[in-house]
């Protein structure tokens, strides 16, 4: 009697038991999170298959390009991971404000046996801003360079000729912000640290070209082929101050465009050696004068870019 008591109570316990229920285990974006990009999906994971039907219940959102009828969605591995793509991309913030999406999954979610979710879904984020950021140079590549011979661990830049008659040209290096997505504009601040005799006059205009300088600055760029026309600049850049500036923006996004990692740039004479055995040369400050010199009178980027 007793045995079939507890073969009764057993019975009854495995009756009784509840489901596992349905739980989310990882949601991209997660809720709170900035910098959602236009070639993102929204990605649901849960812990056993899910009803897509209870989805298109549960589903909601009142944010432009999220709503319902502006999704498209797919079930992958094994129905566990729920991908939803907007059918329009998401928008990013004209300016500095975070601009802000957001979506729910309500109590009507249900795993393909019927699992209840344990608790609804809500996440808000936001997508790209619009931002301004000045870029001081890559100190391993911004340096100097002759036919022969490369300098990058000096605190000073030159370009013009040297002694031996030599002409010297000098590159600068600006790495994009990280988890940046897109160039919008682009201005170079170019501070002159010293003029060393009489470069704008024997050798000038001075030229500013974009370069690609790949994985290091090595003499090969003293003479690759620079990727547009140059700017020109004839020594009146420099005549309201010791500072002059430079409109590069089609330059640095071409560089995005092209998926190159950095805008880099060469500076060079349009005659490179006036022959007189005297150094005639302009210099400016390499990165590694930040700490002496301060960054403001570094060459810089001011690069406006889409960012988080
Ligand atoms: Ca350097
Ligand atoms: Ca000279």
């Amino acid at each position: 009697m007793r045995k079939l008591l507890l073969v009764l109570l057993l019975a009854l316990a495995a009756c009784g038991q509840a489901p596992t229920p349905l739980e989310v285990t990882n949601v991209y974006p997660p809720d709170g999170y900035h910098g959602f990009t236009k070639s993102d999906d929204i990605s649901i994971e849960f812990n056993r298959p899910i009803s897509l039907d209870s989805f298109v219940t549960a589903y909601r959102s009142t944010s432009d390009g999220l709503r319902p009828e502006e999704i498209a969605f797919s079930l992958q591995d094994g129905g566990r991971k729920l991908v939803i793509h907007p059918a329009h991309p998401l928008l990013y913030s004209p300016n500095e404000d975070y601009l802000y999406y957001g979506f729910e999954l309500g109590s009507e979610m249900r795993g393909l046996n019927g699992e209840r979710l344990s608790a609804p879904l809500e996440v808000s984020f936001t997508t790209m801003r619009t931002l301004t950021t000045s870029l001081l140079c890559e100190s391993a590549l911004d340096g100097s360079a002759t036919q022969t011979t490369v300098e990058n661990d000096g605190v000073a830049l030159f370009v013009g000729d040297n002694v031996y008659d030599a002409p010297v040209r000098s590159f600068l290096a600006f790495a994009w912000p990280e988890q940046s997505d897109g160039v919008i504009a682009a201005q170079l601040r170019l501070p002159l640290a010293a003029a060393q005799n009489s470069p704008m006059a024997d050798l000038g205009p001075l030229y500013i070209e974009p370069v690609d300088l790949g994985e290091a600055l090595e003499v090969s760029d003293f003479s690759a082929s620079a990727l547009a026309d140059p700017l020109s600049e004839d020594g009146s850049g420099w005549a309201g101050g010791n500072v002059a500036s430079y409109d590069v923006g089609d330059w640095a996004q071409q560089a995005w465009e092209d998926g190159r990692p950095r805008l880099d740039l060469r500076l060079r004479f349009a005659t490179e050696s006036d022959g007189d055995g005297v150094a005639d040369a302009l210099a400016f400050f390499a990165r590694e004068a930040e700490d002496t010199q301060g960054a403001g009178s570094l060459p810089t980027l001011e690069l406006t870019y889409y960012g988080p």
